[in-house]
């Protein structure tokens, strides 16, 4: 019987949407190989890149046959290929508890994260639209509560084991932790954080600089 061949990721270790997948691949000790492409490694506007992944963003997977791109998407079909019953709960209630705060990542915590580090990080001091910076922090401070109430009643997102809806949002907490920003305490939301951090894949990928 042949083995398969490993999954292949394309995309910088440092890109938050790249660190999901790493995460999660980690996770579920999947056999891959990384490519660097994005950020200083350019190369995803490449001819041969752009067929792979027409948005030439990373990340972008190869598994057999099988082209992905969308991190959260990839998230979500590594974890039903190789963590059925794990990452990817097999009670229909919890994989969409699971999935529903993968969505929320993407679409209501993400933008106010992502400008914070595009103004915080890659602008220069000078330059800083700090204004724009108190406005998403003030965002941030009415959003993130939702997932700390959640949290005050089970240990991980989608309940008391660890499942694929806790990597965009702990990914996402990482960078909140790391900002330089005045933050109040979340309590479970630090808990939570806590219990990601004493993980072997999460400090394997997730624990890096911001840039
Ligand atoms: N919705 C996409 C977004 C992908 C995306 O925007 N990736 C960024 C990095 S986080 C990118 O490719 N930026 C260009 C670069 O790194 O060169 C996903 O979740 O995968």
């Amino acid at each position: 019987m042949s083995e398969n061949p490993p999954v292949t990721v394309w995309g910088r270790r440092n890109s938050i949407n790249v660190i999901k997948v790493m995460w999660c691949i980690n996770e579920l000790g999947v056999p891959h190989e990384r490519i660097d492409v994005g950020g200083d490694y350019g190369l995803n506007n490449a001819p041969e890149y752009a067929e792979l992944n027409p948005n030439v963003t990373v990340p972008t997977i190869r598994d057999g046959e099988m082209i992905l791109w969308e991190s959260n998407v990839t998230v979500r079909y590594l974890s039903e290929k190789y963590g059925k019953g794990s990452l990817y709960p097999s009670d229909p209630a919890r994989r969409w508890e699971a999935e529903k705060w993968m969505d929320w990542m993407q679409t209501t915590l993400n933008p106010h994260l992502s400008l914070i580090l595009r103004q915080l990080v890659r602008t220069p001091p000078g330059e800083r639209d700090m204004a724009a910076v108190e406005n998403a922090r003030q965002s941030l401070l009415n959003i993130w509560p939702i997932l700390d109430s959640q949290l005050a009643s089970r240990q991980f997102v989608a309940g008391d084991s660890f499942t694929m809806g806790d990597i965009p949002v702990g990914a996402a907490a990482y960078r909140w932790y790391a900002f330089d920003i005045e933050r109040p305490s979340f309590p479970n939301l630090e808990a939570w954080h806590n219990r990601l951090r004493a993980r072997e894949a999460y400090q394997n990928h997730v624990e890096m600089p911001v840039t």
